[in-house]
């Protein structure tokens, strides 16, 4: 039996890897039979999680608002009048207290929000030392802080950090609809520095901002050709948001949103694909269809950076009903406040 034609539980479970996925081949993914194509995902993500353990991941705004981009879906951008104030850069106590809650709540990874642009010096040597501390609780850390360069990314690295998380956000050519402020390359030359210097990349998308279905298609095959494709794929569903230029949008088809999760399950095999922004609006019978196209993470916690998420309780319960597990942490087990 050729490699190519054996069942996809024999294959081996490679985590990472250029794939070269056309654009056809992509959009062939997304027009299969619904049935097919859900099928096809599980198999694949049977194969690469055979235990299919979720991952809870918890989100903090470390430096909310004020953001000087234009990014048309975003309530933190300061050109738009979302109701969102421009506030300081937390203090790092309010960052440990928040992790410590995450860790007890069952979290496994903290990932840190800035509405910056890109971070000046200042900022990277603060963050430096939240990113210490946070992993000291027996955390993987993660953060967002916009554009990066090779020097910022290897101080992040340098503090500890696991993964950097810098979204292309669309397909290139449906980019310039929504962001102006900064260009595409821009954005493949952050994910460039952070891969350089040796950090894990979580790297995904917005979906339902308008784009065409072959556009989602082109943001699957340029995340799913990155070499290697990012360990972490987050797949947000828009949050429409009054006040920003995409509030009113037409609503995307929820189907057509678990279809994007399958075919990113297919496409990265190896990837925690994240099911991230837009879960209270999608609600229960659709995340449920998610986590069956091949969903493994979801960001965990009642707040996502602005916007409000599930409540905690009401995750655990969707977790539960569906049968799922969520990912245990290295140390677990140890308490957040002494880590004996
Ligand atoms: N400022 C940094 C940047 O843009 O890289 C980091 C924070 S930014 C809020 C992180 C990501 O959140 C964006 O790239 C986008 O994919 C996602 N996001 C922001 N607003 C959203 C919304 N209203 N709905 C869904 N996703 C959103
Ligand atoms: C990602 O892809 N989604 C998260 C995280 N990375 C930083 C952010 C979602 C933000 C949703 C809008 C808000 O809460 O402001
Ligand atoms: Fe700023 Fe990031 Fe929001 Fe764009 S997505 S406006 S860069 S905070």
């Amino acid at each position: 039996m050729t490699a190519s034609t054996q069942s996809p539980v024999a294959l081996k479970p490679v985590k990472t890897g250029p794939q070269a996925w056309s654009a056809d081949a992509v959009v062939h993914l997304f027009e299969l039979p619904f049935n097919d194509l859900l099928y096809r995902a599980l198999q694949v993500h049977r194969a690469y999680f055979p235990t299919g353990e979720v991952e809870l991941a918890a989100l903090l705004s470390i430096k909310t608002g004020g953001c000087p981009e234009d990014c048309a879906y975003c309530p933190q951008a300061a050109r738009y009048y979302t109701g969102v104030e421009a506030e300081k850069l937390l203090p790092l106590e309010d960052v440990i207290a928040a992790a410590k809650a995450a860790k007890q709540n069952g979290a496994t990874r903290f990932c840190m929000g800035a509405a910056w642009r890109e971070p000046k010096g200042r900022d990277i040597a603060k963050v430096q030392a939240m990113v210490s501390a946070v992993k000291s609780l027996g955390l993987e850390t993660c953060a967002t802080l916009g554009m990066l360069n090779e020097g910022q990314a290897q101080q992040l690295k340098d503090a500890g950090i696991d993964y950097y998380n810098h979204n292309l956000d669309t397909a290139p050519d449906f980019y310039g609809e929504i962001i102006t402020t900064r260009v595409y390359q821009d954005r493949l030359d952050t994910l460039g520095h952070v891969r350089r210097a040796g950090l894990k990349v979580c790297c995904g998308g917005i979906v339902g901002m308008g784009e065409s279905r072959v556009q989602r298609a082109g943001l699957i095959v340029q995340l799913a050709n990155l070499d290697p494709y990012p360990e972490s794929v987050p797949i947000n569903h828009l949050v429409q948001v009054p006040g920003t230029p995409l509030y009113g949008a037409e609503p995307l088809d929820p189907l057509e949103f678990v279809r994007t999760i399958a075919v990113a399950r297919i496409t990265m095999p190896g990837a925690r694909v994240r099911l991230s922004a837009g879960r209270r609006e999608l609600g229960e019978a659709v995340q449920a269809l998610c986590f069956l196209a091949g969903a493994n993470s979801i960001f965990y916690g009642d707040k996502l950076l602005t916007t409000c998420n599930p409540e905690v309780q009401a995750d655990r319960a969707l977790l539960a009903k569906l049968g799922l597990r969520p990912q245990l942490g290295d140390s677990a087990s140890n308490c957040c406040e002494c880590g004996a």
